[in-house]
């Protein structure tokens, strides 16, 4: 099978990195944004079509946040491919990398994706030790600054959604924080990949508040599902987090709408549970399609508002 038809090790996605930057200079550019716990680099990959200036408008996508979702990293390789193979023949996504650079982070957690790979395949976490705790590890979507460490995340350090000493504690949440911050002028969209559960959720999920342009959100949602719906047959789910799955404070993408990034989106994949994190390999082409529709009717949809 092919090499985008399978789940890689974390080192086989090093050497993809370096692979793809350097076969196609003319649209990929690597950035090294930052380093893991472990000292391992945290490399985004920056593509972009025609028409390069300062203020070009740009969109984030972020893979690998929690170590045992697989399918999110290898949704990221496969769009990377995908973006490079079609752009310039077939017209959306010609038109998404004409319009908007795109901002790739593979694997937002590299350590904690190396540990499911060696040692234990149902590892979330990130792997960082603090002073005192008894636990290794803090949950890296409830790190950063939304209602941090609120109701829906925990502060002891031996739970899934151990919070961190602080806002950003980690420097793998700090990292992507300080990019979108130094990004934020020309960042319209933000998209965050994990699975499972088949959902697209918006801001918020750290309060039930509703975001101030909840509706465009839910419209932009409601299309992707349609669109996944139509030509995969499959169901989606939608609306904003703290509805729609629970009530989840510190998560990057209510985050990045606090920043200004007001078209921010988590897209939970394959499957509805059957194998959940498991997901056999067999699915990660229909599972990346099905993300790719929904990936480009919001970004169409986000490029036609801005
Ligand atoms: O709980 C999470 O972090 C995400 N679900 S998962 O099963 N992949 O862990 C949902 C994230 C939704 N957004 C926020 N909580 N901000
Ligand atoms: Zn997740």
């Amino acid at each position: 099978v092919l090499y985008y038809e399978r789940y890689h090790p974390l080192e086989d996605i090093y050497h993809w990195i370096n692979k793809t930057t350097h076969d196609h200079p003319e649209m990929v550019e690597v950035i090294l944004i930052g380093s893991s716990f472990e000292k391992r680099p945290l490399f985004v990959l920056k593509l972009s079509g025609k028409g390069r200036s300062q203020s070009k408008r740009a969109m984030w996508i972020d893979c690998g946040i929690h170590a045992r979702e697989w399918i999110s990293p290898a949704f990221c390789i496969w769009f990377v491919h995908y973006a490079i193979t079609y752009y310039s023949k077939v017209p959306d996504i010609t038109e998404i990398l004409d319009s908007m650079d795109v901002y790739v982070l593979p694997v937002m957690n590299p350590d904690g994706y190396k540990y499911t790979w060696t040692t234990n395949r149902m590892w979330r976490k990130n792997r960082s030790w603090h002073p005192g705790n008894y636990c290794p590890g803090t949950d890296l979507n409830r790190n950063f600054d939304a209602n941090w460490c609120t109701e829906g995340s925990s502060s002891r350090a031996c739970d899934e959604t151990y919070c961190g000493l602080f806002p950003e504690s980690e420097p793998e949440s700090e990292a992507v924080a300080n990019f979108l911050r130094s990004h934020k002028q020309t960042l319209k969209l933000y998209l965050s990949i994990h699975s499972y559960s088949q959902m697209l959720l918006f801001p918020f999920s750290c309060t039930y508040q509703e975001a101030s342009n909840h509706d465009e959100l839910n419209e932009l949602a409601q299309e992707a599902a349609q669109n996944i719906r139509r030509y995969y047959r499959n169901n989606y789910r939608y609306g904003a987090g703290a509805k729609t799955i629970y009530l989840a404070p510190g998560g990057s993408d209510d985050w990045a709408y606090n920043l200004g990034i007001k078209y921010s989106f988590t897209f939970e994949l394959q499957d509805r549970g059957r194998y959940g994190f498991l997901l056999p390999p067999e699915f990660i082409p229909k599972a990346c399609k099905e993300a790719l529709t929904g990936l480009k009717t919001i970004a169409l949809g986000v490029i036609k508002k801005t």
